[in-house]
Order: C-alpha cells, then sequence, then structure tokens
C-alpha cells in the first residue's frame, strides 16, 4: 500500500493562531460588539442582486475573519475552487469530475470533462426537456384514453427526490395550475398508496428518476406504478406515461421504458448535486422551461461571484469559514436551518443531504485520519413554528448553535399583515439570540417581587445570548433566488470540505445498512433460514417473523 497523504493544516501555524484566537475572544459578548462599533453591519454584511446576509451577528471581529482567510488559503481553497472549475476529477475515490455548475451553464461555456467539452450535451438533454415539458403542459401530450397529463409523479430517493421536491414546492406561485406535483421516495408502501390517491391512471405521468436505475426504493415504487398503470391499461401505454432520468440508458431498456423517453445526466454529477440537471424534470413541467432557465441563472449568477469574489466579498466563502470557526474552533456539533417561508419547508432536509453526506465523513480525501470534528448534525424547521417547539434550546440550553434565518422580504400571497409579522419574528429572534436579557432587565421585569420567589425566578429569566446567526434575506423566492440560495450552500459545503481536507463527492457511508438489508430481507421471509447476526438483530428478525404469522 502506498503511503496515504497526510492531511496537517491541524498542524500548522494558523491553526494553532485560531485555537488561540478562540481562547482570547470567547468571552466577548455580541451585545458589546455591536455597542462598541456603530459600523458592524456594515462591516459584516454583503449583497448580491436580491440576496443580503447579515453575518454581523457573530462571534467575531475583523481579527477573526483575517485569519480565517489565512487558513483558506493554507488549505489552497483557490486551487481547489480552479480544480472543479476546471474538470479536474477531484472526486478521487469514484475518479469523478464535479460539474454540477456546467448543469447550469449556457452556450460558449467552456466546461470540459478528461479534455472533452460538455456544454453542447447538457443543452441538448435541456432543449429536450423543454420540448417534452411543452407538451406536457400544454396538454399535446396525451395520455393512453386520449386526454392529457393531469399529475406528475416523481419516482426517486436521496438526490433524486430531495432537490426537485424543494424546488417545486418553493415555487408553487410560479407553477402551471392544470398539474398536480407528487413525490414517491419512500419505500414504505403507503407512500406510493397515498400520492396515487386521487389520482387516474389516464392523466397520470410518472418519472422513475435514478441516476444509477439500480436503487431498489425506486425500482420497486416504480414496478408497483407500472402495474397500478397496467391494471387500467394496455402494455402500450407505458410508453405515454413513463419517462425515465437516469445515465443508464440498458437499465432503462430493461426496465420496459423506451429509451426515447429518457432524459440523461452524467457520472460528473453528484446526486445531491442533480437538480440543475434533468433530475429537476418534474420541476420544468411545473414551473415550465423559462421560469427553470431563470432558476438555472440564479446559480450561474452564485458560481460566478463565488469563482471571482475575493474571499473578503464572497458570500459562500465567508459563509463556510463561520462554519468551520463553530464547528472546529468552537466545538459545535450542530447548525440549524430555519426558513421563514412555509414553501421552503423542505428545506432543512435538502441541507441535510447536501452537507451532512458530503462532509460527514473522518477521513481525507486520500484516506488519512482526520482528528478533528468535520461536518455538524443539520436540523432545522420552518420558522414561527419552531419557536414554539425547540427555540427554549436554543435561547436558554446549555449549547451552542450557529443558526441561519431564510427569510424573503416580499411574499406571493397576498395577506400583508401575516408577511410582517413573519419577518418582524424572523428578525427579532436573531436580535433576541444575539443579545440576550441582562440581570438588570429580567429585575426590571420582576419590579414588585422579592424574596424567595424573586431568587427563583431571576435566573430563569435570563437570557444569555451570544448565540450566533446569519440572516439570508431574498427579495422574494423566485426561480432565480432560489437557485442563487441552493448554488451558494453547495459551494459552501464545497469549502469547508476542502478546509478539512474531504473528498465532500463521495458516500461510500451509505452502503454498508443496504448491503445487510439485502440479506435480512430473505430471512425476513424465509422463518427456517439459520440467523448469524448479533443476538439484538436476531431477536428483532424472530420477532417480526413470530408477529407476521399471526392473523
Ligand atoms: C446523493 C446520493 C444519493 C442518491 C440516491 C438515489 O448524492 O448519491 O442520495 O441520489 O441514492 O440514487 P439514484 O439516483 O441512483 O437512484
Amino acid at each position: 500500500m502506498t503511503q496515504p497523504r497526510h492531511y496537517d493544516l491541524n498542524h500548522t501555524s494558523i491553526w494553532a493562531k485560531l485555537h488561540q484566537h478562540q481562547r482570547a475572544t470567547r468571552h466577548m459578548h455580541m451585545r458589546e460588539l455591536f455597542a462598541a462599533d456603530p459600523q458592524r453591519f456594515q462591516r459584516f454584511s454583503l449583497s448580491l442582486g436580491p440576496l443580503l446576509m447579515d453575518y454581523s451577528k457573530h462571534r467575531i471581529t475583523e481579527r477573526t475573519l483575517e485569519l480565517l482567510f489565512e487558513l483558506a488559503d493554507a488549505a489552497h481553497l483557490k486551487d481547489w475552487r480552479q480544480r472543479m472549475r476546471a474538470g479536474e476529477a477531484i472526486n478521487v475515490s469514484e475518479k469523478r469530475a464535479v460539474l454540477h455548475m456546467a448543469l447550469r451553464g449556457q452556450a460558449g461555456d467552456d466546461f470540459q470533462v478528461d479534455g472533452q467539452p460538455v456544454m453542447a450535451q447538457v443543452l441538448a438533454v435541456r432543449a429536450r426537456m423543454a420540448a417534452f415539458a411543452e407538451q406536457v403542459r400544454s396538454g399535446a401530450w396525451l395520455g393512453f384514453d386520449g386526454r392529457p397529463i393531469r399529475a406528475v409523479v416523481n419516482l426517486g430517493i436521496g438526490g433524486s427526490d430531495l432537490g426537485p421536491l424543494l424546488a417545486c414546492r418553493a415555487l408553487r406561485p410560479y407553477a402551471a395550475a392544470q398539474l398536480d406535483m407528487r413525490f414517491v421516495a419512500n419505500l414504505d408502501g403507503q407512500h406510493l398508496a397515498q400520492a396515487l390517491q386521487g389520482l387516474e391512471p389516464a392523466t397520470t405521468l410518472f418519472i422513475v428518476a435514478s441516476k444509477s436505475f439500480t436503487t431498489p426504493e425506486t425500482l420497486m415504487n416504480a414496478e408497483a406504478a407500472r402495474a397500478w398503470l397496467l391494471a387500467a391499461a394496455p402494455t402500450e401505454a407505458v410508453a405515454r406515461h413513463f419517462v425515465a432520468i437516469s445515465s443508464q440508458t440498458e437499465r432503462v431498456r430493461a426496465f420496459g421504458i423506451d429509451p426515447a423517453n429518457m432524459f440523461e445526466f452524467w457520472d460528473w454529477v453528484g446526486g445531491r448535486y442533480s437538480v440543475w440537471s434533468a433530475i429537476g424534470l418534474s420541476v420544468m413541467l411545473s414551473i415550465g422551461p423559462a421560469a427553470f432557465e431563470d432558476f438555472l441563472a440564479g446559480a450561474r449568477r452564485m458560481d460566478a461571484h463565488f469563482l471571482e469574489a475575493p474571499f473578503a466579498q464572497n458570500i459562500p466563502v465567508i459563509l463556510a469559514l463561520l462554519g468551520v470557526w463553530y464547528n472546529t474552533f468552537y466545538r459545535a456539533h450542530t447548525h440549524a436551518i430555519m426558513p421563514y417561508d412555509q414553501g421552503l419547508a423542505r428545506l432543512p432536509a435538502y441541507l441535510q443531504q447536501l452537507d451532512m453526506e458530503s462532509n460527514g465523513k473522518r477521513v481525507g480525501r486520500y484516506g488519512e485520519t482526520l482528528d478533528f470534528d468535520t461536518g455538524p448534525v443539520i436540523w432545522g424547521e420552518v420558522g414561527v413554528n419552531s419557536q414554539h417547539a425547540f427555540f427554549q434550546l436554543l435561547h436558554q440550553g446549555t449549547r451552542l448553535v450557529p443558526c441561519d434565518f431564510i427569510v424573503p422580504m416580499r411574499s406571493h400571497y397576498p395577506l400583508d399583515r401575516h408577511h410582517e409579522a413573519l419577518v418582524a419574528n424572523c428578525f427579532a429572534q436573531t436580535e433576541a439570540l444575539m443579545r440576550g436579557k441582562t440581570e438588570a432587565e429580567v429585575l426590571g421585569e420582576l419590579a414588585g417581587l422579592d424574596g424567595d420567589t424573586l431568587d427563583m425566578l431571576l435566573p430563569q429569566k435570563l437570557f444569555p445570548g451570544n448565540q450566533p446567526s446569519t440572516t439570508l434575506a431574498l427579495d422574494a423566492i423566485t426561480p432565480h433566488t432560489l437557485g442563487m440560495l441552493l448554488a451558494m450552500y453547495e459551494h459552501k459545503v464545497f469549502v469547508q470540505g476542502v478546509i478539512w481536507g474531504i473528498n465532500s463527492f463521495d458516500q461510500w457511508g451509505v452502503e454498508y445498512g443496504k448491503q445487510l438489508a439485502r440479506q435480512i430481507q430473505p430471512e425476513l421471509a424465509d422463518a427456517s433460514a439459520a440467523l448469524a447476526h448479533d443476538a439484538s438483530t436476531n431477536a428483532l428478525i424472530a420477532h417480526y417473523r413470530a408477529r407476521k404469522a399471526q392473523p
């Protein structure tokens, strides 16, 4: 075995300096930083068109950022960014290029993989998607009994589900009213059964979205969906009611879908980075090709910003470095995402996959052990609702939880008072988390109380504050701003991966459980099969067999 290359950033002087700086500044309170510097917002905020990022409510000074930029330089961030853009195989364990940026490229862009230009094929698939979407949306694409399509069911999981699901929900104000968009990912039969409720086979289109076309969850759902269609229709109907999105033509053909109804993408697109590819077909069907182009243009705008802006003005770079600051140097374990927009309710789930599948790794890209914390646990929930649920812990718990607040300045829905109240809540939470409530303030509120009651209540009503947050204010949730937002997070994850020395583009960790499930499934079905697992797993299998056999 060749000697693995070493990750050594954590043994450099800049790493040590950041630790020192953290120790020297950790008692500093943001309330005081604001009081001392009337320019703090101007100093620590950036805008890019319709996006404003306020990162002034962080435990940072200008020195912190200087050191973090130095860390990014020491990790050769500029080189890695260029290597990704140039189509080098930076996904080293799978020897693949990482070119989701090409998926939102336009004619004339020079994206290449292995020295071969890729824009022509990207644009050709996009044009086929658009032609198909126009047919379905206009009612020209007919189901087996001559009626137009009224419902689209996307069958896919993970990267082949979360992106299109999020975008379709977020962009509902742009959606074609005549198309009912549904998504099925789970192997649990109730997901498909419920999604099909109320649908007619003759007016339903299925999209089988699977890059590998071997994913058992998706293929099992696709087979059941085909059976549902064929219970009402002749075999030829499959051609009118099933399309596939995949990189595997032969497997698509073997499943019985005509490759003429297949929209291709390539192995240089990771599943969780694929919403911009043919995997976005459901999004294009829903919002139309022109709005889908806006979605891509928003992402492209963020790409150009990420590639060109100096670190000190670079939104994804700063977002990433703030995450590194808390994760690595404060040892914060989690990071919360709070969208104040009902349409973005699935954003936390989307970012869980994007971030945790990319950077949830304990080994560096060349196999070296990383002896520091890497990717955080990402969690969150739509804003306001979460205030009535878990914000207690953010305000008065014992943990440091950096948060992202995402909020549109304008709503698509004509309930202005609702929107103003929503925005007020969002801003109020960032303020409360930052400033906290001091003893003097609480004493003022408790005036009139004394003795034991006061002693008991005072500490309970204190808010320590100093809980960091970034506010991402979008003018409105549009295809363009959603494209910017998602591309921003992709680049954030990339930057963090570079700093931690991780290959953010493979996911070996999801394989093992799948392997064991393949072994256990036949053991559940065959009660006589011998079991050789641990005592717990053996007992669970036996319990299932016994309960299943009961009437
Ligand atoms: C994403 C992952 C994973 C993948 C699903 C679906 O980056 O690789 O979530 O998207 O496992 O895979 P298929 O598209 O191949 O069915």
